[in-house]
């Protein structure tokens, strides 16, 4: 896979350095695993996933040959507090390159892509920290390229979908997965300095799918209601309470649910 991905692949340090494997357990798992000695930017990547992860301990369903399951190293000069904006970076790379191949996608804050109100990828960042500095962040991005209707599970196929199933023909899996990688070091690069995350943000803006909806907040312990105004400048979802009270919600903090259907 190196020498195909090689081909198209445009960036300085993202990629360059790549573990590709037929099957993994989670592609995350192993990255974290080689994090500390691996270089920034480097990518771990699996045809196929046998216990991939989701947020909050749920799986992701990985079926071989038919997706992009990786996962990036990064080792971004930021504060621990900035960091979890970071999947917000991949959501709006991912978005940009679907619609490079004419794919409109929705982000759902803070890591969903939908296309027509169903899910085609996913992102996990996973970070860990030395005191109030980030040692590294384990990125992983899951893209349902050629998956069949079949290849989803019966409770997924109402909310999840496929490229392959929104295009009717066959997406070139490599050349998707170096335009994300290309668009992503373009977005992070910014980031990854100081944190800053406007381009990504106006991406993500543009994109989102909650404005303006009623949703639910699914917090540890508790249930709320509340309308979404918008993302704030570090990409925290503002939200406004039936009480009126505002808040602005840091990933990984809390899941939000569309009152009606899915999003
Ligand atoms: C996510 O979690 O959306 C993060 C998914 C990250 C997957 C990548 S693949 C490469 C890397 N290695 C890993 O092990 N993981 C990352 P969350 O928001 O918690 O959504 C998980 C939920 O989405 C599940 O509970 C299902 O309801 C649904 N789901 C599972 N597999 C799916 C799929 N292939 N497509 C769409 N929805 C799926």
């Amino acid at each position: 896979m190196e020498k195909e991905l090689g081909k198209y692949l445009k960036t300085d340090f993202i990629g360059r350095n790549l573990h590709s494997f037929g099957s993994l357990p989670s592609t995350n798992i192993e990255a974290k695993k080689i994090a500390k000695e691996s270089p920034e930017g480097t990518v771990v990547v699996s045809e196929g996933q046998t216990s991939g992860k989701g947020r909050l301990g749920r799986s992701w369903v990985s079926p071989k040959g038919k997706g992009i399951w990786m996962s990036m190293i990064l080792k971004p000069n930021v504060e621990a507090r900035k960091v979890a904006s970071i999947s917000l970076v991949a959501a709006a790379a991912v978005s940009v390159a679907l619609k490079d191949i004419g794919i409109e996608s929705g982000i759902k804050w803070p890591n969903d892509i939908l296309v027509d109100g169903k899910k085609v990828a996913g992102i996990l960042s996973e970070a860990s920290f030395q005191g109030s500095l980030v040692d590294y962040v384990v990125l992983g991005i899951g893209i349902n390229v050629n998956l069949e209707e079949d290849d989803f599970p019966e409770t997924l196929k109402e909310k999840a979908s496929s490229l392959k199933l929104v295009k009717g023909h066959d997406i070139d899996r490599i050349k998707l997965i170096t335009s994300v990688l290309n668009h992503f070091e373009k977005l992070y690069q910014s980031f990854m300095v100081g944190g800053d995350l406007s381009e990504t943000i106006e991406i993500v803006r543009e994109g989102s799918v909650l404005k303006d909806k009623q949703v639910k907040i699914l917090g540890t312990s508790s249930e709320k209601t509340a309308r979404v105004q918008g993302i704030d400048g570090e990409g925290k979802l503002v939200v406004k309470y039936e009480n009126g009270s505002v808040e602005n919600l840091a990933y990984g903090e809390v899941s939000v649910r569309g009152l009606d259907g899915y999003i």
